[in-house]
């Protein structure tokens, strides 16, 4: 059993020029948080764009992505808020369709989540924009719903993207301490380069727990700049993060950074190893938005069948190869990893 957290966001994506990021003083590749003056954004991009609604939020997007892979439905869990409306009943028919057992929260005081995707650069760019909206009113008391808890009590590997830190740290450290109790998996993501810096006390509360961390480049750098490390070598990065203070002794830090192109990088044991990504001609990447994501799906669908960590990082990096083919963190057919 998996158990996921994370804020159930339903993506307005297309395709647009870099006028659009300069005039909400976005960035190509990043992922924010809504301010004020994005709100215009959302109502720009439906009136002069062709946005395609695709089933997002960085946690569940994985969450699917590893059902897909493990073949048997329900395996995962997800938490999060959403409103009550049509988004959310599109969210949760798109997780549910893919084997995700989805356990909401509902709020009446907002409506469901959206992200905007702003793709340039032929999909090779991606551009966040997460209007977290009902999914930021999640509060801890959904844990002690007794089916929650129940499934809380019974998994075996626990997830939270970085982003939820920026909803309930609570309930992260909540679930980590229940994680560590039961002598179980937890692990989380850096998700975006605002998170180390602007979260970073909500992120180091959480860090002691997470024995297995994920995160690209951009913001295992960033992490380094806030924590001082004073390198940016990627495999020192990876190496100071792994030895970071740590709950649960017996169990190292296994760090994981992504780096687009270029391969992963794999802390385990103290060692560092690279492990080469498969190659994609540019024709090919339709567009990148939740590449990430679908790495740490097919990650845990291997967890869970208790692989090797090799076989863990192979399947990542396949399934993370198939997402970026297509728009959104969308797959179809049968997986064909092996
Ligand atoms: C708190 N923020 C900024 C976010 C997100 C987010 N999911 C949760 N919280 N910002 C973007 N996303 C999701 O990331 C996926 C791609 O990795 C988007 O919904 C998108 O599906």
């Amino acid at each position: 059993m998996l158990l996921g957290m994370g804020n159930p966001l339903l993506d307005m994506s297309a395709v647009v020029n870099e006028d659009l990021l300069v005039k909400y003083g976005m960035k190509p590749n990043d992922a924010i948080l809504a301010a004020d003056k994005h709100m215009p954004l959302y109502t720009e991009l439906v009136d002069k764009y062709s946005v395609e609604y695709i089933a997002g939020g960085s946690s569940q997007n994985s969450l699917r992505v590893a059902q897909w892979i493990l073949e048997k439905p329900k395996v995962a869990v997800l938490i999060g808020c959403v409103g009550r409306d049509d988004y959310s009943k599109i969210l949760e028919k798109k997780a549910m369709g893919d084997g995700v057992c989805v356990k909401y929260q509902y709020t009446d005081d907002k409506p469901t989540g959206t992200c905007a995707v702003l793709i340039t650069k032929n999909g090779t760019n991606r551009s966040l924009c997460a209007n977290l909206a009902a999914a930021e009113l999640f509060t801890i008391d959904h844990i002690r719903r007794p089916d929650v808890r129940q499934a809380i009590e019974q998994a075996e590997v626990y997830y939270s993207s970085g982003f939820f830190l920026t909803v309930s740290i609570e309930t992260i450290v909540e679930i980590a301490q229940i994680a560590l109790k039961r002598d179980k998996i937890f692990m989380m993501n850096l998700s975006a380069p605002f998170l180390s810096q602007f979260y970073k006390e909500n992120m180091m509360r959480a860090m002691p727990y997470v024995d297995i961390l994920f995160g690209n480049e951009t913001e295992a750098l960033t992490f380094a700049r806030e924590h001082n490390f004073d390198t940016e070598d990627m495999h020192k990065v990876a190496l100071k993060i792994a030895a970071l203070p740590k709950q649960n002794p017996d169990r190292q830090r296994i760090v994981v950074i992504t780096q687009g192109s270029d391969p992963v990088i794999v802390v385990e044991g103290g060692k560092c190893r690279e492990f080469p990504v498969v190659f994609l001609p540019s024709e090919k990447v339709v567009d990148t938005n939740g590449a990430g994501d679908a790495f740490v799906g097919g990650f845990m669908a291997q967890l869970v069948k208790r692989r090797p960590i090799e076989t863990c990082i192979k399947c990542a990096i396949w399934t993370a190869t198939q997402i970026v083919q297509r728009s959104g963190c969308t797959f179809s057919g049968k997986p064909e990893f092996d």
